[in-house]
């Protein structure tokens, strides 16, 4: 008998092993009461069953049995390991920490349509295997698509390989989808015929009602990537995106709202659990956070995360780890040392922020890079790249994101 193992850390007034034992029939076949109707030899078959309780760090191990799932339902997944469990009265904190699925059950998933050598023959980087750069076009929402158009003209001509909307920018009224999309793409030929360098456009996708339809519509608009916002459109929108055959373009997968569900470490669902479904639905880079940036993290999850993404799994291909927020022209050398060069490093503010404007701004995050990669010190580099140094001036002091938001940089 095949299993799908889950790990949670629990809180409970339960000893460790009953609030286990409670999980374990709440999400596979029993209740808070035995009932006459359960038939005798069906707890064999799909009961989930405690495997392992560990004291000291307050974990246990649950077994589920592969017949109880409904392969390459994704939805029925989650409502099955990370469902009831979280409300239980008698389980005051639970987390799901990780998730381990046998090889019967990934290979029912598509996976990545081009994982990380996929996404390197587009933009040309499968030799030198650099990290490469994007941006997120910035200010968030409110330009129009022209407006938004010239932005990304500018960083992909200052150096960026990969321009995206920003998560919240979808089909509003003043940045219609379409407009934005042919003014964009119309930019980035402009880019291929001056430069050589093909760049990618995320164009967000996001939706709840016809993320097919508007997928379609994108890459008969001359979409080369599509981006969709994994947890407010579901790991099922990327499913079906993904299985349209048609449709040969990278999906971007930002996790906004992930901080709802893996901030805590007691409770709620691990950015780990997250990852590996985004691998299974078809995602070709995600969003799994930085060791420098604006937002919180565990390293050493971000570091097994990212090794689990770049790396084996049944098969599927693998995914682009993306570091963004907060992330400028001195955060690179520690993203690069830290999480290796299969990464899409993205700056929004870090490059439009620059003193001198956004392409100055691509600029030293190439020239930041380009210091990394040939190991020469970035204040060394910077004595003959102006832009990087105008970013070292802005941004090289030790200050604190809380000093940053309280007083502005
Ligand atoms: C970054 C960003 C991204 C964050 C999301 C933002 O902008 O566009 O959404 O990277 O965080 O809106 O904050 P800045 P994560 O570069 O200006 O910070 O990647 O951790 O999901
Ligand atoms: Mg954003």
């Amino acid at each position: 008998m095949e299993f799908v193992k889950a790990k949670y850390y629990v809180e409970s007034e339960l000893p460790l092993e009953k609030a286990a034992q409670v999980i374990a029939a709440e999400q596979s076949t029993g209740t808070w009461v035995d009932v006459s109707t359960k038939p005798s030899d069906l707890d064999a078959r799909l009961a989930a069953r405690v495997v392992g309780v560990d004291e000291e760090k307050g974990t246990c191990d649950i077994d589920f049995p592969l017949e109880i799932f409904e392969i390459s339902n994704i939805p029925q997944f989650l409502a099955t390991v990370a469902g009831n469990l979280f409300g239980l009265e008698p389980v005051k904190n639970v987390k799901l920490l990780d998730i381990e699925l046998p090889k019967s059950f990934a290979r029912e998933f598509k996976g990545p349509r081009f994982g990380i050598e996929g996404i390197r023959k587009l933009v040309g980087t499968e030799r030198d295997g650099r990290p490469h750069i994007g941006t997120i076009i910035k200010p968030k929402v409110g330009l129009n698509p022209k407006q938004t158009a010239d932005v990304a003209y500018d960083a992909a001509m200052g150096g960026c390989d990969l321009i995206k909307d920003d998560e919240t920018l979808t089909d509003q009224k003043f940045c219609p989808m379409e407009e934005r999309l042919s003014g964009i793409m119309e930019k980035l030929d402009s880019v291929k015929q001056e430069t050589g360098r093909t760049v990618l456009y995320a164009h967000n996708i996001t939706s709840g009602l016809d993320i097919v339809e508007r997928a379609e519509r994108a890459v008969e608009g001359g979409a080369n990537m599509l981006m969709i916002d994994v947890l407010t459109s579901g790991f099922s929108a990327i499913q079906a995106v993904r299985a349209e055959q048609a449709l040969k373009v990278p999906i971007h997968v930002h996790r906004t709202m992930h901080g709802a569900l893996t901030r805590n470490p007691r409770h709620g669902i691990a950015m780990t659990v997250i990852s590996k479904l985004t691998r299974l639905a078809g995602g070709d880079q995600l969003h799994t956070g930085t060791v420098s940036g604006k937002m919180e993290r565990s390293v050493e999850e971000l570091v097994a995360m990212n090794d689990f993404l770049k790396g084996g799994f049944h098969g599927l291909k693998n995914v682009f780890p993306v570091a963004s927020g907060g992330i400028h022209p001195l955060c690179v050398e520690p993203e690069v040392k830290t999480l290796g060069n299969d990464l899409v490093i993205q700056a929004g503010g870090g490059i439009h922020g620059h003193p001198d404007g956004t392409v100055a701004g691509a600029r030293a995050m190439r020239q930041a890079l380009d210091a990394v990669m040939s190991k020469i010190p970035l204040k060394e580099y910077a004595k003959d790249h102006k832009e990087l140094a105008r970013a070292i001036g802005k941004w090289g002091g030790d200050v604190s994101w809380s000093e940053i938001y309280e007083h502005g940089n």
